[in-house]
C-alpha cells in the first residue's frame, strides 16, 4: 500500500432535484445512480468510488433531505441523515433557484450538528448568469462556515475536476478500500432495476412514479452470454397499470427498450428483457412490501 494515498468517505447531500445522482455520476465517470426530474428518484444508499494516483474517494449518493409523508419517506430520510455523521466530508448541493428557504434551514439544522467539513456546491450554473451566482454564495455564507463554496455544472461538466481537488484537499491519507477499477458496490441486478426505475419514472406522468418500484425475478445467463433478465414493475392502482402498459403495450415497450438499452451498455452483452406490471395497493406503507422491495432499514 503506497501510505502516502489518501481516502475517504464523502457524502452527497441536499433536497430533492439539485442533481446529487447527476454530479456522483460525473465525478466516478460512469452512469450508476439513476437521474430524473423527478423529485425522490434516488431511495436507497449507493456507493460509488473513484479512483487515482492522488486515492480513493468512496461517493455515498443519498435519497435527499425532506420531510416524509409515509414510512418509504421515513426510510429515505434516515438513510441521508444516518450518513452524516459517518463520512469525511460532505457535499451539501444546493441549485440558484430558490433562495434559503424551509428546506434548507432543515439541513442547517443537521449540519450543524455534525463536525465533517461541509462543502457548499452550488449546481447548475449553466442556469443563471454570473452575478446572481456571487449573490448566492455571499446569501450561503452567513447560514453556516462551509470549508468551501464551489459553482458546478453538473451537467455540462463545468468546475467538476475542482470538486475532486478540494476533495483530495480535506481527505487524509489512508487505504485504499476497493480495487482501482471497482466504480460501485451495487450488484448488477440491482442497477438494472434501477434503470428501469428511471426509464419509468421519465416516460410516465407525474402521480405515478412515486408509487412504483422494481423488483427482479431472475438475472441469468445462457451460455451464449446473453442475459435473460425478468422484472416486475410494482405500482398502486389498477388505473396506473393500465398506463403504465399503454396501448396495445406501447408505454411498456418503450421502457423496457430504453431500459435494455442502457443494461447492454453496462454490462457489454446482449440482454433480453422482459417486464410485467403487478399491483400492489399502498406498498409504501407496507414494512413487508417494503423489504421486499429492497427498502430494508
Ligand atoms: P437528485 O435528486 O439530487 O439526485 O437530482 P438528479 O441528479 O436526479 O437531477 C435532477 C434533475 O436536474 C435532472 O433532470 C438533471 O438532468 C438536472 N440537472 C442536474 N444537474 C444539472 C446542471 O448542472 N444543470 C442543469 N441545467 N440541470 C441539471
Ligand atoms: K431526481
Ligand atoms: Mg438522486
Amino acid at each position: 500500500m503506497d501510505t502516502m494515498k489518501k481516502s475517504g468517505f464523502v457524502s452527497l447531500i441536499g433536497r430533492p432535484n439539485v442533481g446529487k445522482s447527476t454530479l456522483m455520476n460525473h465525478l466516478i465517470g460512469q452512469k450508476i445512480a439513476i437521474t430524473s426530474d423527478k423529485p425522490q428518484t434516488t431511495r436507497n444508499r449507493i456507493q460509488t468510488v473513484y479512483t487515482d494516483d492522488r486515492g480513493q474517494i468512496v461517493f455515498l449518493d443519498t435519497p435527499g433531505i425532506h420531510k416524509s409523508k409515509n414510512k418509504l419517506g421515513d426510510y429515505m430520510v434516515n438513510v441521508a441523515e444516518h450518513t452524516l455523521k459517518e463520512v469525511d466530508v460532505i457535499l451539501w448541493l444546493v441549485e440558484p433557484t430558490t433562495y434559503i428557504g424551509a428546506g434548507e434551514q432543515h439541513i442547517i439544522e443537521k449540519l450543524k450538528q455534525v463536525k465533517t467539513p461541509v462543502i457548499l456546491i452550488i449546481n447548475k450554473i449553466d442556469t443563471v448568469e454570473k452575478n446572481e451566482i456571487l449573490k448566492f454564495i455571499d446569501a450561503y455564507r452567513k447560514v453556516l462556515n462551509f470549508a468551501e463554496i464551489i459553482p458546478v455544472s453538473a451537467l455540462k461538466d463545468i468546475n467538476t475536476d475542482e470538486v475532486l481537488h478540494v476533495l483530495f484537499k480535506y481527505l487524509e491519507p489512508g487505504p485504499q478500500y476497493f480495487d482501482e477499477d471497482t466504480v460501485t458496490d451495487q450488484p448488477m441486478r440491482q442497477i438494472a432495476a434501477e434503470l428501469i426505475r428511471e426509464k419509468a419514472l421519465r416516460n410516465l406522468s407525474d402521480e405515478i412514479p412515486h408509487g412504483i418500484a422494481v423488483t427482479i425475478e431472475s438475472f441469468t445467463e445462457r451460455r451464449n452470454g446473453l442475459m435473460d433478465i425478468q422484472a416486475t414493475i410494482v405500482c398502486e392502482r389498477e388505473s396506473h397499470k393500465g398506463i403504465i402498459i399503454g396501448k396495445k403495450g406501447a408505454m411498456l415497450k418503450k421502457i423496457g427498450s430504453q431500459a435494455r438499452y442502457e443494461i447492454e451498455a453496462l454490462m457489454g452483452t446482449q440482454v433480453n428483457l422482459q417486464i410485467w406490471v403487478k399491483v400492489r395497493k399502498e406498498w409504501r406503507d407496507n414494512e413487508l412490501y417494503l423489504k421486499n422491495y429492497g427498502y430494508r432499514s
